[in-house]
C-alpha cells in the first residue's frame, strides 16, 4: 500500500514528506494505522547524525498509538481494530532476558531492530524501488507502520491516541525509572537533572512514589512552573549557583540524594548526578542518551564509598505487561500527561516538532495523523 510518511533520507536534513511504499504483515507482524506520535529528543539525536545506529535513509519516530489494520500469519495475541502501542523494546516472554526478572530488554529482535529491519532481515518500507530503514522497530513517523506482534501492547479502546502515544516512550521512561529501576521509597530524596519530555515524568514518578524532597536542576528557567506542577519541591539552575554545583546539592539535601536521574545526555551531567548521590546508598540513574564514543568518568571512590550507577531504558518496563497499565493510571487520573503534550501538529509540519525541541520551547510536540 502507500503510506506518508516523514522520510529522513541524510543525517541533518529535515524530513521530508512523501508517498512509500509499505508490504502487508508477514508471519508474525502486524500492520497499524498510526493515529498520533510524539517526537522524542532521541529521535533528534538520531536525525543528528550521532547514533551509530542511525542508518540512512530511514522512517524515523518511536512513540505512537493506533489501530491494528491486518495481522500477517501466526498472530494470536491481536487482532483487526485493536488499540495499540508500538514497542521499541519489546516483550517475547520467551527469550532468557525476559525470563530474568532484572532486565526488560528483551533481545528477541534486538540485533536487526538495530539494522533497521523486520526480524526476518528485510524491510516493508521502500520508495521508488529503493529500500527504507525502519527505526527502533517501530516508524511511527509514517501512517502505516509493520510492527512485529511482540513489540506491540494492546491498549484500552477509550484512551484517546493524542495522549497516551507519549506512554510509548517519554511516560514509561521517566515514571518506570522511578518506580521500576530505582524503586524510590517514600520519603526519599531526589535530584532530576534535565526538565524536558523525560525528567518531567521523573518527577511525577517520584510523586507517585511518595518522595519526600524533589529537587530538580535545569538551564532554562521556564522548565520551573511546569516542573512544579508535577510536585517538584526545589529548582536548581546550574547557571545561578556560584561555586561546584555537587556540593551546592549535597548540602541542599543534607547529606546527598537517595536517587538521582540525569535525563539529558551529558556525561559531565552524568558525573554530577552520580556524585551529589548521598555516600554509603545513593544510587544514580542514567537515562540520557550520549553519542558514541562519548565516556562517564568519576572517581572510583565514589563507588567504594557506596554511590551505585545505574542505567534505564524504557523505564525498566516490560512494554506488553505494564504499558496497558500506565494507560490505566492516566485514564483513572493517577498520571497527567496532558499538560506535558505542549504542541500539537500535521505530518507535514513535523519539522517544525524538532525546531521547538531545539529551541527548548516544546515539552513534548505530538503529530497527529
Ligand atoms: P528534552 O530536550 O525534552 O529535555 C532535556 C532537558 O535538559 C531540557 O529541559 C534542557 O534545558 C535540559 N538541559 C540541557 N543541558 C543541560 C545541562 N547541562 N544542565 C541542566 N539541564 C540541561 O529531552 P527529553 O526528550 O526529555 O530526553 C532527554 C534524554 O533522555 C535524551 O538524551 C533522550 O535521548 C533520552 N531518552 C532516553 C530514554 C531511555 O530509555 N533511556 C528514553 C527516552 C529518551
Ligand atoms: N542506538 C543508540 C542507543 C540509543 C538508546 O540508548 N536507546 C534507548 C531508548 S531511547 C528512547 O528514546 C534504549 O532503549 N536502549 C536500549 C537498546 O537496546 O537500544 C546508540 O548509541 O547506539
Ligand atoms: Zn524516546
Amino acid at each position: 500500500m502507500q503510506v506518508r510518511a516523514a522520510v529522513a533520507y541524510q543525517a541533518g536534513a529535515p524530513l521530508s514528506i512523501e508517498t512509500v511504499e509499505l508490504e502487508g504483515p508477514r508471519a508474525g507482524e502486524v500492520l497499524v494505522e498510526i493515529k498520533a506520535t510524539g517526537v522524542c529528543h532521541t529521535d533528534l539525536y538520531t536525525l543528528s547524525g550521532a547514533d551509530p545506529e542511525g542508518l540512512f535513509p530511514t522512517i524515523l519516530g518511536h512513540e505512537g498509538a493506533g489501530i491494528v489494520v491486518d495481522v500477517g500469519p501466526g498472530v494470536t495475541s491481536l487482532k483487526k481494530g485493536d488499540h495499540v502501542i508500538p514497542l521499541y523494546t519489546p516483550e517475547c516472554r520467551e527469550c532468557e532476558y525476559c525470563l530474568n526478572p532484572k532486565t526488560n530488554l528483551c533481545q528477541a529482535i534486538r540485533s536487526t531492530q538495530g539494522q533497521g529491519l523486520m526480524p526476518d532481515g528485510s524491510s516493508r518500507f521502500s520508495l521508488g524501488g529503493k529500500k527504507l530503514h525502519h527505526y527502533m522497530g517501530t516508524s511511527t513517523f509514517a501512517q502505516y507502520t509493520v510492527v512485529p506482534e511482540i513489540a506491540l501492547a494492546k491498549i484500552r479502546e477509550d484512551a484517546p491516541f493524542d495522549k497516551v502515544c507519549y506512554i510509548g516512550c517519554g511516560v514509561t521512561t521517566g515514571i518506570g525509572a522511578v518506580i521500576y529501576t530505582a524503586k524510590v521509597e517514600p520519603g526519599a530524596k531526589v535530584v532530576v537533572f534535565g526538565l524536558g519530555g523525560i525528567g518531567l515524568n521523573v518527577i511525577q514518578g517520584a510523586r507517585l512514589a511518595g518522595a519526600g524532597m524533589i529537587v530538580g536542576v535545569d538551564l532554562n528557567p521556564a522548565r520551573k512552573a511546569m516542573a512544579e506542577k508535577f510536585g517538584m519541591t526545589h529548582f536548581v539552575n546550574p547557571a545561578e549557583v556560584e561555586g561546584d554545583l555537587v556540593p551546592y546539592l549535597v548540602n541542599l539535601t543534607k547529606g546527598g540524594a537517595d536517587y538521582s536521574f540525569e535525563c539529558i545526555g551529558n556525561t559531565k551531567v552524568m558525573r554530577q548526578a552520580l556524585e551529589c548521590c548521598h555516600k554509603g546508598w545513593g544510587t544514580s540513574i542514567i537515562i540520557g542518551v550520549a553519542e558514541a564514543g562519548a565516556e562517564i568518568s568519576t572517581r572510583p571512590f565514589q563507588l567504594v564509598t557506596g554511590r551505585n550507577w545505574r542505567g534505564s531504558a524504557f523505564g525498566g518496563a516490560r512494554g506488553r505487561t505494564d504499558v496497558p497499565k500506565i494507560v490505566d493510571w492516566y485514564m483513572e487520573g493517577k498520571i497527567d500527561i496532558d499538560s506535558l503534550i505542549t504542541h500539537t501538529m500535521p505530518l507535514e509540519k513535523i519539522n517544525e516538532a524538532f525546531d521547538l525541541m531545539h529551541r527548548g520551547e516544546s515539552i513534548r510536540s505530538v503529530v497527529i495523523y
